[in-house]
């Protein structure tokens, strides 16, 4: 494949409730999409998961337009032809950055899929034709709220529950959801590291509760606080932040940080990546699922194709897109039912651009030529 410009798009999109984590709180998101077309004129895109502000991870959108356009591209032009399956490696040279990375490959891959008139799904051989979808729910100002929302996300079918946690908002919501929701629905939690060490014997209430799991507890480069915690709590520990590569996956299980791993392509670097440390973990017997980052239809579409493999035996965090936007920016927003998301099957990553939505919601347009 031979790239003649790539554009890089900067959206805004409300969200329909504010979302609070231990981190902030979010009332819209800004996301930078990348456009590839290839010298046949064919167009893929690539939704960076980078966050307005480096809270969740170091990368923020402004920086990924930065280093899209200083450093990564111009490899990418001094490359020539390549594959999707090459761009990783191109890219290496440049140290971390990897949903900007990803976003990139991401794009190559929708290009080259398109051209070949196959879908990403069948690329990466999943068996399932749909998928499992939770949902996550964020810190609220009071119960009450809490379960309100909860109710809702349960009305709406969502398979299982993910609730945003933090010190002062964990053992009582965990409590009172879980006798909301009954004992057989799944649940399970995320602090985006907002625990220490010292608080093992505090996180070890969250026993009683029967939870799938406790997801990044610890700081991102605290293994070791990670592997003390599984062995002391019976709840299962799932990492998220800390793996941003197959290596540190690699590590991770072998000392017994992570016994459950939430897989997210633009945090490892790419969809490729993201489907080795799934084979490695499938290797290893660890479970794994797909995480989210609020992504719009693009970005969600190939989540499906990627939690379609068999590896992915816990529901990811792949809600409908009516859970955080009234309107997607794609013509096939993703809807659950019956607990389910259907995998798209279409060219490429499988969605289909809403134009003139994407236009009204677009704040910047920078084009790179190759
Ligand atoms: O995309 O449904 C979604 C959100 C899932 O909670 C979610 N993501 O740490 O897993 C996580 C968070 C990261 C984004 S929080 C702003
Ligand atoms: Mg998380």
């Amino acid at each position: 494949m031979k790239l003649a410009q790539l554009e890089l798009r900067r959206i805004h999109l409300e969200l329909v409730t504010p979302f609070r984590t231990s981190f902030g709180e979010q009332t819209a998101r800004e996301i930078l999409l990348i456009g590839a077309t290839t010298d046949d004129g064919i167009v893929g895109w690539g939704e960076c998961v980078a966050m307005s502000e480096p809270l969740y991870s170091p990368e923020f959108v402004s920086g990924v337009e930065t280093v899209i356009s200083e450093f990564l591209t111009p490899r990418l032009t001094q490359h020539g032809e390549f594959s999707a399956a090459d761009v990783a490696h191109i890219l290496k040279p440049i140290k971390g950055h990897q949903m900007a990375k990803a976003a990139l490959e991401m794009a190559a891959l929708d290009a080259e899929l398109r051209s070949q008139e196959i879908n990403l799904h069948t690329r990466f051989g999943g068996s399932r034709a749909s998928v499992p979808s939770g949902v996550s729910v964020g810190i609220f100002a009071s119960i009450d709220a809490l379960l309100t929302a909860v109710q809702g996300y349960v009305d709406d079918g969502y398979a299982r529950i993910k609730l945003k946690v933090e010190p002062g908002w964990d053992i009582e919501p965990v409590r009172l959801v879980r006798d909301l929701i009954g004992p057989d629905m799944g649940l399970q939690v995320d602090a985006n590291t907002a625990y220490t060490r010292q608080d093992i014997d505090h996180l070890r209430q969250l026993d009683e509760y029967d939870l799938l799991l406790i997801e990044q507890p610890l700081d991102t480069d605290d293994l070791l606080g990670h592997r003390d915690l599984a062995q002391a709590i019976e709840t299962p520990v799932c990492l998220d932040e800390s793996i941003e590569s197959f290596t540190q996956a690699e590590d991770a299980i072998a000392i017994g940080a992570a016994e459950i791993i939430n897989i997210k392509p633009g945090r490892v670097g790419g969809y490729l990546e993201a489907v080795r440390i799934h084979d490695l973990c499938a290797a290893h017997g660890i479970p794994v699922w797909c995480g989210g980052m609020l992504e719009t239809g693009i970005g969600r579409a190939a989540n499906c194709a990627l939690a379609a493999l068999d590896g992915f035996v816990l529901p990811g965090d792949i809600s409908a897109s009516r859970r955080f936007y009234s309107r997607d920016i794609v013509q096939n927003p993703i809807e659950v039912v019956g607990g389910e998301v259907a995998v798209p099957s279409a060219p490429g990553l499988g969605y289909d651009l809403d134009v003139d939505f994407l236009e009204s919601i677009t704040t910047s347009v920078h084009h790179l030529s190759l």
